[in-house]
């Protein structure tokens, strides 16, 4: 069955590895959906959006939160809005499954220490395919 995935990554906190979300994105979307496509838009800069959208944004990606099967976050660029997404899917008792560039990036301890999350460090891209798939499966 298809699962919908909520992808989270970093958006104001950098977007250095947009092009990794992208393909995260459409290798997932093979299978599923992905609600949060325009992650991995690499059009989007991180000092777009005005700040008449904020509102609009944050109601559509927490109600996205709440109805998606399964988060799948990579955190190799560290993100305040995507910290806080992990958090809110841990409250609301949906799984979440985090990448990161083990390394390049020092994960923050609120995240490597809480047993909730399932982390999956990485040191080259083509390992996160075969978990994806076993997270989807
Ligand atoms: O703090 P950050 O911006 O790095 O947070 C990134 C995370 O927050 C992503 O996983 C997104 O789900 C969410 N997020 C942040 N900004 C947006 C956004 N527009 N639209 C949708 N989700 C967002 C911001 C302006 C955009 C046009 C660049």
């Amino acid at each position: 069955m298809k699962k919908k995935v909520y992808f989270a990554g970093s958006i104001r906190g950098g977007r250095q590895d947009a092009a990794l979300y992208q393909r995260i994105i459409q290798y997932i979307q093979r299978g599923h959906i992905v609600l949060t496509e325009h992650v991995g838009d690499l059009s989007k800069s991180k000092t777009e959006g005005l700040p008449d959208q904020e509102t609009a944004i944050y109601e559509q990606d927490s109600a996205w939160l709440r109805e998606s099967d399964v988060v799948i976050a990579e955190c190799s660029t560290p993100s305040l809005g995507v910290g806080y997404e992990l958090a809110y899917a841990e409250a609301h008792g949906i799984p979440v499954h985090i990448f990161y560039n083990r390394p390049r990036t020092n994960l923050s301890a609120m995240l490597s220490g809480d047993k909730y999350f399932n982390i999956h460090p990485y040191e080259e891209e083509s390992e996160i395919y075969p978990v994806i798939d076993s997270i989807l499966k």
